[in-house]
């Protein structure tokens, strides 16, 4: 009798042998032998949907590009990373209601978003609770990493944050600089009233009065608003050279429609949120001559941008990668560097993640935007930005900096 239950224990743990190796080597993390592929999820939380999705799917794209990228190549050994992207529809209640979701996936080993600053500040504290590496490809303001006296007290927000773009205490000089170089010395500014918007514009604000330049009329708008037509009546009468707005492009582009068509027939600049081909669908013919700003140099003039270039365009992805694709792109590829060495011995996501966000913090690679590595603070050591002016249509380069 001992000696037939011997046999059939012996016969099921074959035939569960078999069927593990039949279907491949996929397991539950949990459980899984060191010779079972394990899971390793990369999340996105980005706008899929909703105006800014323009955006927000060029992010995803490329994330699943670098992700797809690393599969194929046994980057990490002994792990299949796979994609879980979140859509926040651009709103911090539903970007904080994904990052609890992703916290609560003991496979999710690290995430690339947030788009909107304003999303991060709910997303922020939910994942860094959970221990959780962040890196934005897009948020721009400043207090996300240093805190909220970011420029007389730095001190880092949260360990687990990190951007692989500039910030807003650059951009908003950058813009504020070039702007009076050629010659505007009355600027108006307009914001939204968001973490982004309102952040640009104080750091524009500033270097704009310190270059000499004078702010001639302060505004605000809300998100929701259609019809600026109160706003631009009360700009028109401080008789400006220019109109200096914080905000995205879903409200930019009607707002210089609206300006112009009002007879304030002055350039909007605007920072990266207003940076897509959909401003000037928005903003129509008369758009031509307004400015923008955007983190890093053009992607498709950058030699270290070729490869991710063509590699998005063959993988035939609907969308276009947008401004932060490949700052996305990198962004990804710097969490899996960091699991190079992270999950090299190790047997679970979770057990991992302090040394993931060690790692990431050490990374130093050369990326689709250029040399990608982090301060103390989690910003990017790489602070290039571009003017874009609207030219016959479309968004052309007129100056690249630091
Ligand atoms: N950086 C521009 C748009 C995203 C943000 O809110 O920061």
């Amino acid at each position: 009798m001992r000696k037939h239950r011997l046999v059939i224990a012996g016969a099921t743990l074959l035939a569960a042998t078999m069927a593990m190796s039949a279907c491949g080597t996929r397991s539950d993390p949990a459980t899984s032998s060191s010779n079972d592929v394990k899971v390793a999820k990369i999340g996105v939380i980005a706008p899929l949907s909703g105006d800014l999705s323009a955006l927000g799917l060029g992010i995803r794209n490329s994330v699943d590009l670098a992700i797809k990228q690393a599969n194929e190549n046994n980057t990490v050994p002994g792990w299949k990373l796979e994609l879980d992207a979140q859509d926040d529809q651009a709103t911090p209640d539903v970007g904080k209601n994904a990052a609890t979701k992703l916290a609560g996936d003991t496979s999710v080993v690290g995430v690339v978003g947030t788009l909107n600053s304003s999303v991060a500040q709910s997303v922020q504290p939910v994942l860094s609770g959970a221990g959780i590496p962040q890196i934005s490809p897009a948020n721009t303001n400043p207090t996300l990493t240093k805190g909220a006296n970011y420029a007389s007290a730095p001190a880092r927000a949260y360990p687990t944050y990190f951007r692989t773009c500039t910030t807003d205490d650059v951009q908003g000089p950058f813009a504020a600089k070039y702007l009076y170089g050629e010659g505007i010395k009355k600027v108006a500014t307009i914001h939204d009233k968001k973490a982004y918007g309102q952040g640009l514009v104080a750091a524009f604000t500033e270097a704009f009065k310190s270059a000499g330049g004078e702010i001639v009329d302060a505004q605000t708008i809300n998100p929701d608003d259609k019809d600026f037509s109160a706003v631009i009546s009360k700009v028109k009468g401080s008789s400006p050279d220019a109109v200096y707005y914080g905000g995205e492009y879903p409200q930019a582009g009607p707002l210089s429609q609206q300006m112009k068509a009002a007879g304030l027939n002055v350039a909007l600049m605007g920072g990266d949120g207003i940076f897509d081909p959909a401003y000037i669908e928005l903003a129509g013919k008369t758009s031509n001559g307004d400015l923008a700003t955007s983190v890093g140099a053009p992607t498709d003039t950058l030699e270290s941008a070729k490869t991710f270039v063509s590699d998005y365009t063959a993988a035939g992805y609907k969308e276009p990668f947008g401004a932060y694709g490949a700052y996305s792109y990198d962004a990804a590829n710097a969490i899996i560097n960091g699991l190079k060495t992270s999950l090299a011995n190790a047997s679970d996501v979770k057990s991992a993640l302090p040394a993931t966000v060690e790692a990431i913090g050490k990374v130093s690679f050369d990326g689709a935007t250029g040399p990608v590595s982090f301060d103390q603070y989690g910003d990017t050591t790489t602070k290039v930005l571009t003017v874009y002016k609207v030219t016959d249509g479309k968004w052309v380069a007129a100056k690249t900096g630091s």
